[in-house]
């Protein structure tokens, strides 16, 4: 029997259509499996604003077809700069492995087309209560369905976790920044290299942070980080709009169009298990390695894992052991990078410069697909 021939049965539910559902949903439609992705929310998109995207996130996409729509949307940005106090600390050029950024909302375009091209049957309103050991999905509906595998995607909230009893070691961490998309303003802004991604951080008189990620030639991705004083006020609950012109003066125009515009705050979580298969149900994203963002990771590391299950599954004989070895391989770089990811968080270390690229280097360039095509 053909390869073809044996895969073609073969079927998976995904819950979450979120980067790492998508992702593996593709990967395995790609290779013939039906597939079937159950999504909560009643609207298939992204809520929040950029991403900074590394080399290995890339080299997954393109094995699923969906990197050159990633391009075109994205901007490939020549370097990553620190500024601290104001003075400029470094400029770091990662030489040997592509970062680009673009919006949530143009990623999840790019990965939900391919998706569709490939086949995978998405249904938008169909929550996920729980899933078996054995390969059955239970959806809110009261309807139960079997498949040679069902991923839990359902991100940190996990319900196929929690219905598995799998208690993750879920860390809060305590910062959290506020983030959202404004015009470039590339116009207004002095002199100065706009289209790199600029690490902006003041701890005299107080702590304030402002990553600046230009995402193509129209929007920005601005994130913006300061801490509580002794009174509980912050300048950024609400925005305001002196404090950040005064710390960041050359910023001006496009702090002044953050002023009027409404964020989004996510605080900071680590999720971390000691295993991500639990017989036919897998656990990829958030769900089972949520991770701090400060490597930028987070979703790197979502589509990445995604991507490299569908790609194993798809030459696969025995799913079990396939299963095994794919998180043996999977799980210590995806754990690495959430302990590098923190430990650089509680130090806000990157204030420092000159570390950004050599921390994440080695995730950036880890090829997720090496050995599957
Ligand atoms: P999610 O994106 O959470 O998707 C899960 C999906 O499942 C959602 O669509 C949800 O509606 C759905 N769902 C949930 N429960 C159910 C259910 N019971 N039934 C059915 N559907 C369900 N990563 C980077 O690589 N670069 C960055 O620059 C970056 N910046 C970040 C900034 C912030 C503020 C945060 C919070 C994260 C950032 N990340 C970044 C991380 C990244 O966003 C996440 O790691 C990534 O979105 C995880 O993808 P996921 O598919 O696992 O989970
Ligand atoms: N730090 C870095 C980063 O890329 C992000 C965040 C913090 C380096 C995500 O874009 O919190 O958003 C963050």
């Amino acid at each position: 029997m053909s390869m073809d021939a044996m895969t073609a049965q073969r079927h998976a539910e995904v819950a979450g259509a979120g980067f790492a559902g998508l992702s593996v949903a593709t990967a395995l439609a790609e290779a013939g499996w039906t597939v079937r992705v159950h999504e909560k929310g009643t609207e298939l998109r992204e809520e929040g604003a950029g991403i900074l995207m590394w080399e290995n996130s890339f080299r997954a996409l393109e094995a699923i077809g969906a990197y050159d729509a990633v391009a075109a949307r994205s901007l490939p940005n020549p370097s990553y700069d620190t500024w601290l106090d104001g003075d400029y600390v470094s400029r770091e050029r990662p030489a040997d492995f592509r970062l680009r950024s673009l919006t949530r909302q143009d990623l999840y375009t790019a990965i939900l087309e391919q998706a569709e091209r490939a086949g995978v049957e998405i249904l938008a309103g169909s929550e996920v209560v729980g899933a078996t050991r054995s390969g059955t999905i239970i959806l809110g509906s009261g309807e139960e369905a079997s498949a040679e595998i069902v991923v839990g995607a359902d991100g940190i909230g996990s319900k196929v976790r929690s219905s598995l009893d799998i208690r993750p070691d879920g860390r809060p961490l305590g910062d959290g920044m506020i983030r959202m998309l404004v015009p470039r303003h590339k116009d207004q802004l002095g002199p100065g290299e706009w289209d790199d991604v600029i690490d902006f951080w003041r701890f005299e008189p107080r702590f304030l942070r402002v990553l600046y990620v230009p995402c193509n030639e129209r929007d920005l991705y601005l994130a913006f980080g300061a801490d509580r004083d002794e009174s509980g006020s912050s300048p950024l609950d609400p925005f305001d709009l002196q404090t950040w012109l005064d710390a960041f003066p050359v910023l001006a125009p496009v702090l002044t169009a953050a002023s009027s515009t409404s964020g989004f705050y996510h605080p900071y979580q680590t999720v971390v298990t000691d295993s991500w298969v639990n017989g036919r149900t897998v656990l990829v994203g958030d769900s089972v390695h949520a991770m701090c963002p400060a490597l930028a990771q987070g979703a790197g590391q979502a589509i990445c894992n995604g991507v490299s299950l569908g790609l194993a599954l798809s030459t696969s004989t025995d799913i079990d052991e396939t299963l095994a070895a794919w998180s043996r391989r999977a799980m210590p770089v995806t754990q690495r990078c959430q302990v590098v990811s923190e430990q650089i968080q509680k130090q806000r270390a990157l204030s420092q410069g000159n570390i950004v690229i050599d921390a994440v280097s080695e995730f950036a360039r880890f090829d997720c697909t090496a050995g599957y095509r």
